[in-house]
């Protein structure tokens, strides 16, 4: 069996290695794909530091090839198909289905059961390495060739098209929407300044929404200017928690996993507020909640929602999103990946290098 270079933990406990792996094929296999970049994100850091106790190895394995995010080139196809060729650039989905009625029906995000794998995360080896075999169903192509140096970036915003489909079915609750129907003068936080905040961020603007993202430090000017750049205001709230406390917001969106600062923000939702969480971090701290945090939810009909992953509907419609905004901003999008290196720098997976928003690995 042929050995390619790999990047593993040993999940749930972490750790992040690199080395050469055998590459197994399975019968069903009917794809080699070559990796061109992987990103990596919260969860890849989550794993390898141990805080991500859902993260767990193949059947069988005592180690994870890690990695989700990926832009991958087809090297080798197996079987006739009228969609895919050799050479084609695809985005492999992240979450293979199980046995109930959701993953049945392509909804995999939505598992009933559980009983789904992730590649990279639960159970299923990931994208970190030079090649792999797969199957053409998990494949989404890239529509067009000259989206090569962001295509990278599917994988993260396929989550927030999922995150913005569950705001779209809650908000239908009541009239959510200004008296023309649209949501400009809504108000959208963000908490978090990570590359799923610019998305969420981006999506949010398009929907006509007044966003502002929060952290607890001051940004960088470099992504402070990008955020201007995609029309994103950004408040530190420690250095002017008035500022940050002074609008009451429609949505909230949590990219950051920390109860404290979630519930410090759901005061400032509306009537009818969407709070949508999205961070996870099961190593943050503790946060009291009172009666008077239960009643504010309640007096105002605020939906709290979680969301996770999405479906290969929302691949496609992050690619369309990808394509138009490349259209739209121009080089400004790529300004997103902030950091290319080359697999071997594992330090990346505990230290995020200063102003980060997206890092990739290119292969
Ligand atoms: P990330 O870049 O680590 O983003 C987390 C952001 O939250 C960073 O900007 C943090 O700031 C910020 N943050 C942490 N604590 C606070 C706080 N107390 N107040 C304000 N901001 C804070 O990771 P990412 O953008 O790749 O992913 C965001 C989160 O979503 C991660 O927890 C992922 O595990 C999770 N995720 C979930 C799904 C899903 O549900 C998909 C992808 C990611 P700093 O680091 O600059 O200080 O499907
Ligand atoms: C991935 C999702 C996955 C989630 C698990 C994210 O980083 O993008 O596909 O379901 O992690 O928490
Ligand atoms: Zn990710
Ligand atoms: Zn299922």
């Amino acid at each position: 069996m042929e050995n390619v270079k790999s990047i593993y933990t040993h999940a749930p406990g972490g750790g992040v290695e690199i080395g050469d792996l055998p590459l197994e094929r399975l019968p069903e296999q009917n794809v080699r794909l070559k990796v061109l970049y992987s990103g990596l994100c919260g969860t890849d850091r989550g794993i390898v530091s141990g805080a991500l106790s859902f993260a767990y190895n193949p059947e069988g394995s005592d180690r994870l090839v890690i990695g989700h995010e990926s832009l991958c080139m087809i090297d080798e196809i197996y079987e006739e198909s009228d969609e895919f060729k050799k050479g084609d650039l695809v985005v492999p989905v992240v979450r293979r289905p199980g046995d109930c009625v959701n993953c049945r029906i392509g909804r995999q995000d939505n598992c009933s059961d559980g009983d789904k794998h992730e590649a990279g995360i639960t159970g299923m080896n990931g994208f970190m390495r030079e090649y792999f075999y797969d199957n053409l169903e998990y494949l989404v192509k890239v529509p067009d060739p000259g989206m090569r140096d962001i295509a990278v970036l599917t994988e993260p915003l396929k989550n927030v098209v999922k995150g913005f489909e569950v705001f779209d079915v809650i908000s239908k609750r009541s009239v959510y929407a200004n008296e023309y129907s649209t949501f400009e003068e809504k108000r959208c936080m963000v908490i978090g300044t990570g590359a799923e905040a610019f998305l969420y961020s981006m999506v949010a603007v398009e929907y006509g929404f007044t966003v502002t993202m929060v952290n607890r430090h001051p940004l960088e000017e470099r992504k402070i200017e990008i955020a201007k750049e995609f029309g994103i205001q950004f408040i530190d709230y420690v250095s002017d928690p008035k500022g940050a406390m002074a609008n009451g917001n429609d949505l909230l969106i949590d990219t950051s996993g920390d109860p404290g600062t979630i519930f410090k923000f759901l005061k400032t939702l509306n009537y009818n507020g969407i709070l949508v969480l999205f961070g996870t971090n099961g190593k943050a701290p503790s946060a009291q909640v009172d009666g008077s945090d239960i009643d504010f939810l309640i007096e105002r009909n605020i939906t709290v929602a979680g969301s996770v992953d999405a479906a290969k509907i929302h691949y496609i419609k992050a690619l369309e999103y990808l394509r138009k905004w490349k259209y739209v901003y121009g080089d400004s999008l790529s300004h997103l990946i902030t950091g290319d290196f080359p697999p071997e720098n594992l330090d990346l997976f505990s230290r995020k290098p200063s102003g980060e928003i997206k890092t990739v690995l290119r292969w």
